[in-house]
Parts: structure tokens; C-alpha cells; sequence
């Protein structure tokens, strides 16, 4: 039998939703920059202005995208700097096990380690070949394809490694901690004992 692409409880929507909490804010290159920071194997933070960053190494995903509204939206094509060239050239501290990622106005959502480090994740400035629309995250958003879509946070400026795991602001109000789709992680009275912090 053929795997299923749609998760349960979820459906395709006419057009393309676009969602988010707050105003979308105004992208400025020469002020803009993208933090590192946290347990990094050097203690020092990594700063990268837009330049520095546009000129990382890129990739490309096809992936489809969850919200937990459940809305899906398949066969995006991101562009962008993967995660894992990300912690190649801002590694974190050994015992790093979670990661936040921070944006605009201090929206931010946490990952584990294992979610950060999965080969479609990826700090996209792309959609469909062309550079994503202001209201879409405009210069950088991170996708997260595999978890619900309030993990994919638009507008990212920093990355905190966390000895420690911390909730984000979906996750401190009362949606769950991991987020798999999969698996039905809407809610954080759904949590298993281990899926949450202390
Ligand atoms: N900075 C920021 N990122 C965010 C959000 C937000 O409120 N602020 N909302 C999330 C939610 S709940 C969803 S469903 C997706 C929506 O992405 P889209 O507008 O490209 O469809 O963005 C996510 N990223
Ligand atoms: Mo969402």
C-alpha cells in the first residue's frame, strides 16, 4: 500500500493561507543580523549580517506543510541554508540537545536537537524560486516540514542552543511540545511523560 502524504485530520485548502501572531515586520539589510548564541562549542556568539548569510551554502527541499489549524499546503519548494550547514559553521557546546528559534517580536518555537538536524530542515529565504513574500517570513524562515507549521517560524534573527529544553510561544499555550503531525501532537495535554520540559 502506498503511505498516506496527508496527516490525519488534515486537508488541502484552496489557495495558499497565510498565518501568523503580530504585524509582519520590515526587513532593513543593513541593520539586520542573524544570531547564534547559547552553548556554542566556542562561548562566543556567532553574528551573520545579511550578506554574510546570503553567501552560506544553499540547498533546496520539496516539502509539504502542516498547520495545526489543518490546513496543508503540499509540494512547497524552499531554498535556503540548511540547518545542518548551519551547526557546521556556528557548532554547538557537546551536551546541546534543544535549540530555539527566535524571531521579530520575540515569537520563538523549540525544537529538539533531532528535529533541528533532520535533512529537510532548513533556514529558507526561497519559495518556489523566488525570494518569500514579506507576510511569508522575508529575508529568512526556518522550515521545519515534518513537525506543525507553527514551528516554522517566519522572520527568524537568532538560534539559541539550549542545554535545557524551554517552551516556545505556541508551546506555552497550551499546544504541544514535539508537534508531530503523524502522530496528532496538537495539544500539550497530549504530552507523554519525557515530550516536555521538566
Ligand atoms: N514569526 C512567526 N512565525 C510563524 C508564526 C507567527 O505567528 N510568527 N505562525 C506560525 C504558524 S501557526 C503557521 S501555520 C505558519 C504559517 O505560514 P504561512 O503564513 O507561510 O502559511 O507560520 C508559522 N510561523
Ligand atoms: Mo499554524
Amino acid at each position: 500500500m502506498e503511505e498516506p502524504r496527508l496527516p490525519p485530520g488534515q486537508y488541502v485548502p484552496r489557495g495558499r493561507p497565510v498565518i501568523h501572531y503580530g504585524r509582519v515586520p520590515q526587513f532593513k539589510p543593513d541593520t539586520w543580523s542573524f544570531l547564534v548564541y547559547g552553548a556554542t562549542a566556542s562561548g562566543l556568539e556567532h553574528r551573520f549580517t545579511w550578506q554574510e548569510f546570503a553567501a552560506l551554502p544553499r540547498t533546496s527541499v520539496i516539502a509539504d506543510f502542516h498547520c495545526v489549524t489543518k490546513f496543508s499546503i503540499m509540494g512547497n519548494e524552499w531554498g535556503g541554508v540548511s540547518a545542518q550547514e548551519l551547526l557546521r559553521v556556528a557548532p554547538p557546546a557537546p551536551g546541546v540537545r534543544h535549540v530555539m528559534i527566535w524571531a521579530e517580536y520575540g515569537y520563538g518555537a523549540n525544537l529538539r536537537m533531532s528535529d533541528f538536524t533532520a535533512p529537510a530542515t532548513l533556514f529558507a529565504t526561497d519559495l518556489d524560486n523566488k525570494p518569500i513574500s514579506p507576510d511569508r517570513g522575508h529575508p529568512v524562515r526556518i522550515v521545519v516540514p515534518h513537525l506543525y507549521a507553527w514551528k516554522s517560524v517566519k522572520w527568524v534573527r537568532a538560534v539559541e542552543y539550549l542545554l535545557e529544553d524551554r517552551r516556545g510561544f505556541w508551546e506555552e499555550r497550551g499546544y504541544h511540545n514535539i508537534a508531530d503531525p503523524w502522530r496528532e501532537q496538537r495539544y500539550s495535554y497530549q504530552e507523554e511523560p519525557g515530550e516536555g520540559p521538566a
